[in-house]
């Protein structure tokens, strides 16, 4: 017997109407900046601004998406370079926490995983399976969400540039 993930799937669509198209900038205790967009009920996009692996830019990631109740949400994923993310977010708070289990070859090189991955992936596959993957960085945070806006579904213009590009201010807003 293999296990495939739609043996163990979660995600409820139809719970999801407040969360699509949800954007939000934050940023962890530790002083590390993220930005966030749900782009669907199965996919995000997302900007690393500042921290361990600031500049990395990712699109269409598949994540796994659930609501726990109203205005909270929980947003998991696996990357292709083997780290793995939990992030829970109150969007009433604006508070969030994030788990982050980083594989021992990102701990020890970060600046490799710097890059708009979607362009990079066959590297990064080969990366994470040259490792070392064990012992994980494991980060636990919580964080502040400075800026939020709900956006449309599948807004190819949310996340469309790496942070370097963006205009000078735009991670900085607050709302
Ligand atoms: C986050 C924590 C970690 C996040 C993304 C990551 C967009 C991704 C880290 C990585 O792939 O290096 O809150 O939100």
């Amino acid at each position: 017997m293999q296990y495939t993930e739609q043996d163990f799937e979660s995600t409820h669509p139809a719970q999801l109407a407040e969360f699509i198209g949800q954007h939000m900038i934050y940023t962890y205790d530790n002083g590390w900046q993220y930005e966030l967009y749900i782009k669907n009920e199965r996919s995000i996009d997302y900007r690393i601004h500042s921290g361990m692996v600031g500049g990395r830019w990712v699109r269409n990631q598949l994540a796994h998406i659930c609501r726990l109740a109203d205005g909270v949400v929980k947003i998991s994923w696996d990357e292709p370079t083997g780290t793995t993310v939990s992030v829970t977010a109150n969007l009433k708070e604006r508070a969030l926490h994030g788990v982050i289990f980083f594989p021992r070859w990102i701990a020890q090189a970060p600046e490799k995983t710097v890059c708009f991955q979607n362009e990079h992936t066959a590297e990064m596959i080969r990366l994470r399976d040259a490792g070392p993957t064990y012992p994980k960085l494991v980060i636990d945070e919580f964080a502040r969400i400075t800026f939020m806006e709900k956006r449309a579904a599948d807004d190819e213009t949310v996340v469309a540039c790496a942070p370097a590009e963006l205009s000078a201010g735009y991670a900085q807003r607050t709302n």
